[in-house]
Order: structure tokens, then sequence, then C-alpha cells
């Protein structure tokens, strides 16, 4: 073991420590991200189930408002602010237990982010509730909302940005102080999760300020449909892996700990984040494979590029496997599956994020999927590609971050998890689980049965095949309303983490890693050198096509108000 190693145990020891020592400002700032991502998470849940209960026609529009708004909501509430919000909040956690009580943590840079956050969702959702911005959570050119959703976003993603500044600063006073030490593994990979989302979103931005906007202003007449779909792809691939990233933290670095196992590898771990920060981006053709005006070579070279963003996934499988197994094997297990019963399926910081591994599994067989041209023809645009969201960001993700806040809301308002919310936290979970598979697997089936996404209820001449998809939907509605219990229940757990439960020091679970593990090279904090093969990578995965789409324009399209 080499100096730095020892260093870098020492400094894992120093972090095993009780919760009560993540700072006050710290554990303020991430409370009031988590609790107001909570809020989001109940206003989209309920639209998430009524807008399937008119589109499966089970319920007519409620008070004029009809199924693209509830869409609208119900995608933006639970994709981006929901999950925004709860990892911004994660992520301070993260840091503040890595780098303990900081006396120049920088709050008010933190804190201005929130505001800003706050604001941007206030102006998108007074935007899309009074009925004009029904243009879904990709709000896909040509469709024109009204101005002020495009500034709530623009104003949104600022907030995030600030935030993110005050990581990284928090990232780089501990790196000043300690030369020649790896930072602890959940800040650096808390540090690649905000950098991917700031090298993302600068490609949303770009679409919102020079096309969309000015469209919705008046100020231009056209919009140009490739490019703007094109720089919203750059940004919405990389969103999934924003969203994916705090949930593999979570998996490498927690869930050992509350197993009583260690982290396989630090280093592998480094490793399969920094291939994500590379790989995540030049990728976004995957999602326009069927449109026209991207040549076909470049459609293959993303697609190459795809089936390398799998391998940190695979990795990380790996990893998961390995621990449970060290983990099994030290609590007595024999034989290869032995140590699935020695797993603590009754604490439901491990069975939620378990779940959710599990979801991952097919969720990942169906990426694979949607990502082969051929399949692609057939899946794209139908339901299954939302049976896909579904499982990946609605299960695998969001059942991490629900077995997350049952440690995290106690560790941040200082109460502790009692037995009995515990019990609670099981059921929930239970319900997430057989809503979601519900829901999913109907979405999955009716999609291959040609069911269109994005549809509102339509009975298409009555014709046979639209028979077919009936009983899907009526098992979609069933999981969207046992879903929707399951937010319910999860709400009132949160609210007793936050306000009743007594009062107390939580755990806040931080593994070790495997004494037998490789020594971490230092190469992963060249962050210079990983930035410029990222922006290559961008560079050589875009350059040629954005400029054809610019060369070969077409006239534009005016924009659509379509609701
Ligand atoms: Fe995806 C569309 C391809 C991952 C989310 N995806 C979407 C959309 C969303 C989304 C939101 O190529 C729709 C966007 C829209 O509105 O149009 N996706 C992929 C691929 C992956 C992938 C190749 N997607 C995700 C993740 C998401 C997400 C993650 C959210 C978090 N996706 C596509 C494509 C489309 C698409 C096309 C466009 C479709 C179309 O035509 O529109 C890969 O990253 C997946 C790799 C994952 C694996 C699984 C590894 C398994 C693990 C679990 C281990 C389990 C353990 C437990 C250890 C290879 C890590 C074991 C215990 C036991 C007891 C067994």
């Amino acid at each position: 073991m080499n100096a730095i190693s020892k260093k870098l145990k020492q400094f894992e020891m120093e972090r095993g420590m009780p919760a009560a020592e993540i700072g006050l400002k710290e554990a303020r700032i991430g409370y009031a991200h988590v609790s107001f991502s909570l809020v989001a998470l109940l206003i989209g849940g309920l639209c998430g189930l009524l807008q399937t209960m008119v589109r499966t026609g089970t319920i007519p529009e409620i008070a004029g408002i009809g199924y693209y708004e509830l869409l609208t909501a119900h995608g933006l509430m639970l994709a981006i602010v929901f999950t925004t919000l709860f990892i911004y909040g994660l992520l301070y956690a993260f840091l503040a237990q890595s780098f303990g009580r900081f006396e120049s943590f920088p709050s008010r840079l933190a804190w201005l982010g929130f505001w800003f956050m706050l604001l941007g969702v206030l102006l998108v959702t007074w935007m899309v509730l009074a009925g004009e911005a029904s243009v879904l959570y990709t709000f896909y050119a040509p469709l024109k909302a009204h101005p002020v959703f495009y500034i709530g976003l623009v104003i949104f993603v600022i907030g995030t940005w600030i935030g993110s500044a005050a990581m990284f600063r928090m990232y780089a006073d501990y790196k000043r102080e300690h030369k020649n030490v790896h930072p602890p593994l959940q800040a650096y990979m808390s540090i690649m999760t905000v950098l991917l989302w700031d090298v993302a979103t600068l490609g949303v931005a770009a679409t919102i300020l020079f096309q969309l906007l000015p469209l919705s202003l008046g100020w231009t007449d056209k919009v140009g449909i490739e490019l703007s779909r094109t720089l919203f792809w750059y940004f919405g691939h990389p969103l999934v892996y924003f969203w994916l990233l705090p949930a593999y933290i979570v998996w490498y670095t927690v869930i050992p700990k509350i197993v009583k196992g260690k982290i396989f590898s630090d280093a592998l771990a480094r490793m399969s984040f920094l291939l994500f920060l590379l790989f995540s981006f030049p990728v976004g053709f995957h999602h326009q494979l069927l449109e026209p005006g991207i040549s076909a070579f470049w459609k293959y070279v993303q697609v190459v590029l795809t089936f390398l963003v799998i391998i940190p996934s695979l990795m990380t499988a790996f990893s998961m496997f390995a621990t449970f197994e060290l983990a099994g094997r030290r609590l007595g297990a024999k034989g290869l599956f032995g140590w699935v019963k020695k797993m603590p399926y009754r604490d439901v910081r491990f069975l939620a994020p378990f779940i959710g591994m599990l979801f991952f599994i097919p969720a990942g067989a169906g990426g694979v999927i949607n990502a082969s041209h051929q399949l692609n023809i057939v899946v794209h645009n139908t339901l299954w590609v939302t049976g896909h969201f579904h499982i990946t960001v609605g299960a695998a993700v969001a059942l991490t971050f629900f077995g997350s806040a049952y440690w995290l809301v106690p560790v941040l308002r200082g109460r502790t998890l009692t037995p009995a919310i515990q019990r609670l936290g099981i059921w929930q979970t239970m319900a997430w689980t057989v809503g979601m598979l519900f829901m999913s697997t109907a979405m999955h089936i009716s999609g291959l049965l040609g069911n269109p996404r994005r549809t509102g209820p339509a009975k298409y001449f009555q014709d046979s095949i639209v028979a077919d998809w009936i009983p899907y939907h009526t098992a979609m509605a069933i999981g969207g309303t046992i879903l929707f219990i399951s937010i319910i229940l999860f709400l009132v757990a949160m609210y007793k983490l936050s306000f009743t439960a007594p009062r107390g020091t939580e755990e806040f679970p931080v593994a070790e890693t495997e004494e037998a593990a490789m020594d971490t090279p230092m190469f992963f904090e060249n962050w210079k050198l990983w930035i410029f093969v990222t922006f290559a990578l961008i560079a050589f995965a875009y350059t040629v096509p954005i400029w054809h789409m610019i060369e070969n324009a077409p006239p534009g399209a005016p924009g659509w108000r379509l609701w």
C-alpha cells in the first residue's frame, strides 16, 4: 500500500463520522432542496394519475385541464423538478459528509442557486397550468409555448449552475487543503454528476436562447426543427445519466455499508463515473434514429458510442454483485448465490434500491434494444419507450431515491428512523413495485402492438388494432393508481421523519473500500484532461452533422400552438 492509499484509508476512517457532523448550514440547504422536490413529486404524481385516466377514458377532462397539460405537468414535475431538486439535496449531503463541517461552506451561493431554481419552477408551472405551454417535457420544436415558460426554464438552469458552482468550490477548497490525496469517493462522484449536468445543459440553453425563446417572442418567425431537436438530445441523453449517477453513488457507496459489506473497488467506481462523463454526450442521435436530415454515417457513429456508454453500467452491475457476494460470505453464506439469503430485506434503505437494481436489468436490456437501429424502427414513438423510461428513471432511480430518503431526511432533520416508519417504507416500496410492474409491463407490450406515445384519447375510427390496446390501458390505470398510493405513503413517511420522529442521530451510511482492492491511481484527478477529452468527443460526434444541418438548412417551420 503506497503513501497515497494510506492517506486515502485514513480519510475514509475519518468520514465514517456520525451524521451530526454535517454542519447546520449544509443540512438546511440539503433539506430545502429535498422538501421542495417532494412537493414536485406530489403534483407530478397527481398529474400522472389524472393523465393516465384521461387517456384511458376512465375520466373526462378535469376543469378544462386536458391531457396535454396534465402530461406536460407530469413530465416536467417528475422528470425535471423532482429529480433535479432531490439530486441537488443528496449531492450537498454527500459533499458535506465527505468533507466534514466546513466553515467556508458556500451557503450564499447555494441558497442563491436554490431561489433561482424555485423561481424558474414557479414560472414554468404557472404557464403549464394556465394552458400556455402544453409542449410536454421535451418542448419539441416547432411547438411554441408562452415566452415566460422558456424564461422560467432558463432561470431554473441558471439556478442549477449557481448551485453546482457552490459544489465545485467545496471540492476545490478540499483539494487545495489536501495535496496529492484523492477526495473521498462520494465527493468525486458528486462532482462528476454536476459536471455532467453543466456540460449537458449547454445544449438545451442554446436551443432555448437562440431558437425557441426568439420564436416565442416573435423576434423570428421560423425555427430549424432538426437543429433544435439535436441540441435538445445533446442534453437529453446525458440528462438520463444525471438521474442515474446519484443512484449509482448510493449503490456504490451506501448500499455496501447497509449490507455490512465494503466497496468492491474505489478505482473501478471512479472509472465508471469517468466513462459516463466521456460517453454520455456523443450519443444523442440514438433518440433521432428515425429522423431525416442526419446522415446514416453519423447515426451509426453515435450508435457505436451508445454501446460504449453501456460499459460503465455493466461495470456497476459487476461491482454490485461482487459487493453482495463478499458481504454475504462474510456473514457465512455458502455457494454461488448463498448471499441472496443474507441481504437485509427488512431494511427499506436496502430493499428499495435493491428492487431498483432488479428493475434496471430489464430496463438496461430495453435500452440496448432501443439503441439497435432495426429494433428502434419497431419501438420508436410507441408506449414501449414510455415503459422503458418508467423502469429506468421511474423504478431504478426513483426507488433508489426513495430508499435513500429514509436515511437522508432523518440525517438532515436530526431525527431517527423508527421501526414503524421502516414498516411504512416497506409497504410503500412494495406498492411502488407492484404499481410499476403493472404499468410498465402494459406499456411495453401495448407499445409492441403499435400503441403510440404522446397522444391523447383517440378511437382511431374504432379500428380493431385499437381494441387490442384496451386491456393494457386498464392495467396502466390500475398501476398508476397504485403508484399514486405509494407516493402518498412516501410523503406520510417523509412528514413523520421531518417533524414527528424522535430526535436523535441517524447514521449516514458510507462504506469503506475492501482492503484487497487495488490502489486508486491519481490520474482520475486530471480534470483538465478529462474535460478536454469530453469536449473533443462532443466535437467529433456533432461538428459535421450540425454543420450539415446549418449548411443545408430547410426554410424552417413556423411555431405551432396545437392546444
Ligand atoms: Fe434510455 C429513450 C437507450 C438507459 C431514460 N431513455 C429513453 C427515454 C428516457 C430514457 C427518459 O437508444 C425517452 C426520452 C423521450 O422522451 O423520448 N437507455 C438507452 C441505453 C441505456 C439507457 C442504451 N435510459 C437509460 C437510463 C434512463 C433512460 C439509465 C434513465 C435513468 N433510451 C435509449 C434509446 C432511447 C431511449 C435508444 C430512444 C428510444 C426512442 O426511439 O425514442 C443504457 O445506459 C442502459 C445500460 C444498462 C444496463 C443494465 C445494467 C444493470 C445493472 C443492475 C445490476 C443489478 C444487480 C442486482 C446488481 C446494461 C447495473 C442483482 C440481484 C439479483 C438477485 C439478480
